[in-house]
């Protein structure tokens, strides 16, 4: 088995800067949190940018800024999100990727989400990977659902695989309309997956109290993980996460105990085709 591929995902979309000052919205406090996450053992920044009220963008400009600025403090791997906020247009997230990102997200089906629509039609889900694929962007298929893995194996058979040829993806679980933060759910995806191509690799992600079973789930099962305050905002009962760098130092504990040490980011782009 192999290190841990440790992503974290500082900031989201879905939470207020005014009910979790901690999280990082400006340039500055996502450099900080990208220099630091990585010198704690993160390999790959998963973005969602702010704009100056805080709030979720997908500002062509203010994107471009972003990935040169993480790219200027560190090696980490960017991966953009496309998916942004639950209201952005298909234009918008077809766009972000003239940002000129290593790796954005492509998430692979509609889900409810909470009390919204995370809405991903099938034509929109093709017209992005095939952009990506153009463009030698390296998806992310982001899964929140178990037929969305059935969905990637259709859209690999009819489109083909992703630039770097190698498939990667990640599980977002426990979200309230999606498939749930459970052992026995993670589990279930993992035999899906043995029907992708052969060395398709994952990791996962539990939202709020379902953020540790699935991270020693997928540590279990030879997954890899994503952590940060996009998918966590309670470190333990009644205390509220402090920082990214909290969760990536817990994540980067977890992995050491299973003996699988985080990869470097080198080893991460050799592992899942990004180009150094
Ligand atoms: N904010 C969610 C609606 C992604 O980054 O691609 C979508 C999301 C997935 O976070
Ligand atoms: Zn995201």
């Amino acid at each position: 088995m192999t290190g841990t591929v440790i992503t974290v995902a500082p900031t989201g979309a879905e939470s207020r800067k005014s009910d979790v000052p901690a999280l990082p919205v400006t340039l500055d406090e996502l450099t900080v949190t990208a220099k630091e996450c990585e010198a704690l053992g993160a390999s790959i920044i998963h973005l969602h940018i702010r704009d100056d009220d805080a709030r979720p963008t997908l500002d062509p400009g203010r994107l471009r800024e972003a990935v040169a600025a993480v790219r200027s403090g560190t090696s980490l791997i960017v991966q953009l999100s496309s998916g942004g906020a639950v209201t952005d247009p298909e234009d918008a997230r077809l766009a972000v990727l003239d940002a000129g990102p290593d790796m954005a997200s492509c998430t692979m089906g509609t889900v409810n989400f909470g009390d919204d629509v995370f809405l991903n039609r099938w034509a929109f889900v093709v017209d992005l990977h095939t952009r990506m694929q153009e463009r030698n962007i390296v998806p992310e298929y982001e899964i929140f659902d178990l037929g969305q893995l059935t969905t990637l194996q259709r859209l690999l058979g009819k489109h083909g695989l992703p630039a770097g040829g190698h498939v990667h993806v990640d599980l977002v679980m426990g979200v309230p309309g999606g498939m749930p933060g459970t052992a026995q759910a993670l589990v279930a995806c993992v035999d899906a997956i043995r029907d992708l191509p052969e060395g398709t690799t994952f990791s996962a992600t539990g939202i709020g109290r379902s953020t540790i079973p699935v991270m020693l789930a997928s540590l279990a099962t030879g997954g890899h993980l994503r952590v940060g305050m996009e998918d966590t905002l309670t470190y333990a009962k009644g205390r509220p996460v402090e920082s990214n760098m909290q969760l990536v130092a817990r994540a980067v504990g977890f992995a050491q105990l299973a003996q699988r040490p985080p990869l470097t980011t080198g080893e991460t782009r050799a592992l899942l085709g990004v180009p150094q």
